[in-house]
């Protein structure tokens, strides 16, 4: 498989700083080393990224809110483009962050290359947010909580993006992972749109086989891309620190793991991103390494190596 590498070197849509170099904090973890050991193809298309804003000696003035806004609509505008271009290629397009605002772009693109061939898209959000805030709902402003309220036409948000928002996508086509922190009207607007939300009570109730199978049941019914949108604070912040948004109570080792390892023996999974690294908390490249052996799973690794059949469940 020829899998095409797309970095989005941005915190625009965060508060807290260094989620900019998470791109490079992968490749420096060996992310195409690993694809490459799975007799991958790879393809490195480099970083997306906006000019510095101006100096300034005071370090608290780093952008204005307009600003942020501008680097978040452009990005989104450019790596849309840039993932269409590489699905229509007919690769996979993995997507690496830069603060979760950059999914807007990435599936707009998988929205605008399905749409058009009829073929449905799901969208599996895994995360300890919900991210479906809008700026009216949103009580920190920061537009890396709004992507999939964006997504699913919830706001028009702005007019000179309406071209990228050409990919829109259905919130019944969304199931939001892992989640354990979400805001009051943020969770009114989830339930009123139907989003499925499979929260780590689930998870820890039902396991993570049963939670994900359903999801991967219905992708597969409905003949459907699935997309996958990994933010790091999905996982535990014990193993996982190098996050700017960290909640406790997150995916075990062994469950993020088995989540990757199952979505790559479905085979649904047409594109991928890996979002919210910040290599400025990560205790020298301790959730990098872990989120290059995660995305090695997605991508055929196991344990037992390429032969072992499917699991049976009894
Ligand atoms: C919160 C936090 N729901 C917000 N969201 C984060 O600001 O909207 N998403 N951290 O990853
Ligand atoms: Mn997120
Ligand atoms: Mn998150
Ligand atoms: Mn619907």
């Amino acid at each position: 498989r020829r899998i095409d590498l797309l970095g989005v070197a941005t915190a625009s849509g965060a508060s807290v700083r260094g989620c900019g170099m998470g791109p490079e904090a992968l490749r420096v973890a060996g992310l195409v080393e690993a694809l490459m050991e799975l007799e991958h193809v790879v393809a490195d298309h480099g970083d997306l990224r906006r000019p510095q804003p101006e100096l300034s000696l005071d370090p608290s003035s780093t952008r204005l809110p307009d600003e942020r806004k501008a680097d978040v609509l452009d990005l989104a505008a450019r790596a849309s483009d840039a993932g269409l271009a590489i699905l229509q290629d007919g690769y996979f397009p993995l997507f690496i962050g830069g603060d979760h605002s950059i999914s807007m772009g990435t599936i707009s693109a998988v929205a605008r290359h399905c749409a058009p061939k009829g073929k449905p898209v799901h969208v599996i959000w895994v995360d300890a947010h919900a991210d479906y805030n809008t700026p009216d709902t949103s009580p920190s402003g920061n537009l890396h909580g709004m992507p999939l309220a964006l997504l699913c036409g919830e706001t028009e948000f702005d007019e000179s993006f309406r071209g990228a928002w050409l990919g829109r996508i259905d919130p019944h086509d969304v199931t939001i992972f892992g989640a354990r922190s979400i805001d009051r009207e943020e969770r009114r607007l989830v339930q009123a749109r139907g989003v499925d939300v499979v929260d780590m009570r689930k998870i820890d109730q039902l396991g993570v086989v049963a939670a994900l199978q359903k999801v991967i049941d219905k992708a597969r019914a409905a003949g459907a891309h699935l997309h996958v949108s990994f933010d790091v604070d999905s996982i535990d912040p014990a193993i996982a620190p190098g996050g700017g948004t960290l909640v406790p109570g997150g995916l075990t080792y062994r469950e993020a793991h088995l989540v990757m390892e199952m979505l790559h023996d479905s085979g649904l999974v047409g594109s991928l991103d890996v979002v919210e690294l910040n290599p400025f908390l990560d205790h020298g490249g301790k959730t990098a390494t872990l989120m290059v052996d995660l995305v090695a799973s997605l991508f055929g690794r196991s344990i037992m190596g390429e032969e072992a059949g499917p699991v049976e469940f009894i």
